[in-house]
């Protein structure tokens, strides 16, 4: 129904709240055709309200349980929240489907919340570039709070947590190799620690673990994360989260680190976009032939990558053998 509804009515419809809307809008991103580029163009003005929230951590930590205690906990207090959840259709992630299903129920028919799926169909980088625009969106049509739940720590994961101002890790009891394969990732870009199913036996020791941790970890700058205890299935140690990811976000916005946050994420979606548009246009004028080509040379060892890429960047193909410009 809203594929005929042009981009700037889905924009002045997601804007007054039209829920349909937005999600049409986020699918535009995610499909990131002509139409993508209008969306973000149309709203960016708007952005920068929202506290972007990522939640993260091993999977079956109870990241859809948590998100859905604090989405609940915001709209006590009269905040709008949207979620977004990020490949919930991987294996790890069976239980998200489930958590997202009881969460739809319990929100459901609340204006004030938004919940979104969204699945790397292609690759984990154009999941992360979606996901950017996606919480574009939310920020732009108003929701004060985004949460985005991630499940992991790869690269793309944490690409996906820098979209975040304020990152939460959550951890359970008895995940002790969990423990430790954080201390090389996902600790680093944690700004709020998790010991969830702490009406589990472990809780105290993952807690005084992690403690251990960051007592260790000199790159720490002004921000200690805290440590908390949670039990998210019974919503015990919600406000506290709440608080500290609020204390968290006061503090960047009072130590210019949100400024240098934001001045990064410009940075690095700008040369994003540039990479992609010269990439788009060297293929336009080359031809997709042209490009598999110039890769043989290289792969047989006829031309080194540097080689051929001064080959396009200087003498393009399209000169020589004459392609229309
Ligand atoms: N005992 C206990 N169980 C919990 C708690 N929080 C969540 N669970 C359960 O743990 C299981 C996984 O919860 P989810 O919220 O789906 O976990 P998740 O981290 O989102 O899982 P993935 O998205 O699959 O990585 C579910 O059966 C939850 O009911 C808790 O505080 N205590
Ligand atoms: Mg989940």
């Amino acid at each position: 129904v809203t594929t005929s509804r042009g981009v700037d009515t889905l924009v002045e419809q997601a804007l007054a709240g039209d829920q349909r809307a937005i999600a049409r809008l986020i699918t535009l991103v995610e499909d990131n055709g002509a139409e993508a580029r209008a969306v973000v163009a149309a709203l960016y003005p708007r952005t920068g309200r929202a506290h972007i929230i990522g939640v993260t951590g091993a999977p079956g930590t109870g990241k859809s349980t948590l998100v859905n205690a604090l989405a609940k906990a915001y709209r006590r207090a009269d905040r709008t929240v949207s979620i977004v959840a990020i490949d919930p259709t991987s294996p790890f992630t069976g239980g998200a489907i489930l958590g997202d299903r009881i969460r739809m129920q319990e929100l459901a028919g609340d204006r004030g919340v938004f919940i979104r799926s969204m699945a790397s169909r292609g690759s984990l980088g154009g999941l992360a570039w979606a996901t950017g625009d996606a919480v574009k969106i939310l920020d732009a049509v108003g929701y004060g709070m985004v949460l985005i739940e991630t499940v992991g720590a790869g690269q793309a994961e944490v690409e996906i947590a820098s979209t975040a101002h304020t990152t939460l890790v959550v951890t359970a009891p008895g995940l002790g190799d969990e423990v430790q394969a954080m201390k090389a990732g996902i600790l680093e870009i944690a700004d709020v620690l998790i010991v969830n199913k702490a009406d589990r036996e472990g809780a105290d020791s993952t807690a005084a673990a992690l403690e251990a941790m960051l007592d260790l970890d000199s790159r720490r700058g002004s921000w200690r994360p805290p440590v908390l205890r949670t039990i998210a299935t019974q919503e015990v140690g919600i406000d506290a989260v709440i608080e500290q990811a609020e204390k968290h976000f006061r503090h960047i916005q009072a130590s210019g680190q949100l400024r240098a946050h934001e001045q990064q994420r410009a940075k690095d979606e700008l040369s994003n976009v540039l990479r992609q548009g010269l990439m788009r246009e060297l293929l336009a004028r080359i031809g997709q032939d042209g490009y598999d080509a110039l890769v043989d040379q290289v792969a047989t060892r006829q031309l080194d990558p540097y080689a051929a890429a001064e080959r396009l960047l200087r003498d393009p193909p399209f000169k020589t053998a004459g392609y229309p410009k």
